[in-house]
């Protein structure tokens, strides 16, 4: 029995993930992810990387964008648009009828991770869910243009804006979520997925108590980089990388990982950066296609991470 749980965050971690649960038994994996995406819209209390992850295990997942539904419309989005909006933030059809339901429990006074494994419950998915934390945290991003919030930069403002620092409102009175304490210690390996390090994966080790835990766990910590050749497989990460003064390269990740995981997973396409990145950080490369194009290959991706992170590669 191999437990392992994962550091998420969107896309690639929902990804990632959809391969580790059919190389080893879902209940055996805990996904604890990042919320600082999340956003108060139209009344609505939407997760973004929560959501993914459970449409993406579920199969229910929109192929194209890699978040929200499969074959919904945008009917009541476009009726609201003629109304005057607020029309900036893509919610589908079927889409909508999660953050009603999520927003309803909230308001019942139901904590986050309560709503999210009734939803995961609901989605007919065994492994456990949870935000990293119940309490509010929210990636604030200080660009030229002024600070925002992550959706304000990223999707209203098409992340255009240069980014000098981020901020995680919330973060110094965040408590973990039950179990997510328990989950780092009890698990056999811990993999930061492949998701970006300053959005994803920054907010959920800025509760209190958690980057602390991962170091001391270090030993079983794999980490897959998200950066292939210099690029991000999605997402902002590369831009952000580089506007923050970091190597936009798996090097530039791992020097952010060095403290946190023992084990590195490198993409073949960077194979001549493992030496570097092994004398720098004294972290033990792995190199693996990391480019999760169909199940093959994200189920190949999963374990041989575990492989790694257990000693055994
Ligand atoms: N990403 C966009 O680029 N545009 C959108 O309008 C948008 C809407 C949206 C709605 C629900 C949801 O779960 C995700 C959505 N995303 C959208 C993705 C979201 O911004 C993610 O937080 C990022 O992709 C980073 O993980």
């Amino acid at each position: 029995m191999t437990r392992v749980a994962v550091l998420a965050g969107g896309v690639g971690a929902a990804r990632f993930l959809d391969g580790l649960v059919r190389v080893v038994p879902p209940a055996d994996v805990t996904a604890i992810v990042n919320v600082g995406d999340d956003i108060e819209w139209a009344g609505l209390h939407i997760s973004p990387d929560l959501d993914t992850v459970m449409y993406t295990l579920a199969d229910m997942v929109n192929p194209e964008t890699g978040w929200g539904l499969r074959g919904e419309s945008r009917r009541t989005l476009d009726r609201l648009s003629e109304l005057g909006g607020p029309d900036w933030f893509m919610i589908g059809d079927l889409d909508l009828a999660t953050h009603l339901f999520r927003t309803h429990w909230l308001g019942q006074g139901n904590p986050l991770s309560t709503v999210t494994r009734d939803l995961v419950k609901r989605a007919g998915l065994e492994l456990f869910i949870t935000p990293v934390t119940d309490d509010r945290l929210r990636t604030m991003v200080d660009t030229d243009a002024g600070e925002f919030s992550f959706q304000d930069y990223f999707v209203r403002r098409r992340a255009v804006d240069r980014v000098h620092s981020l901020r995680f409102d919330g973060a110094e009175t965040a408590r973990p979520a039950p179990y997510v304490v328990e989950a780092l210690n009890e698990s056999d390996v811990i993999v930061i997925a492949p998701s970006n390090p300053f959005l994803s994966i920054d907010p959920l080790l800025s509760v209190p108590g958690l980057r602390e835990l991962v170091a001391s766990n270090r030993s079983k910590v794999a980490a897959v980089s998200p950066i292939i050749g210099g690029e991000a497989v999605k997402g902002p990460a590369a831009d952000i990388l580089q506007s923050m003064g970091h190597d936009v390269s798996a090097l530039g990740v791992a020097r952010l990982y060095e403290d946190l995981a023992e084990v590195f997973v490198l993409d073949e396409t960077d194979a001549a950066l493992a030496s570097t990145i092994e004398s720098e950080t004294g972290m033990r490369v792995h190199i693996m296609p990391t480019l999760m194009t169909d199940v093959e290959a994200k189920m190949a991706l999963a374990a041989g991470t575990l492989k790694a992170a257990l000693h055994d590669g």
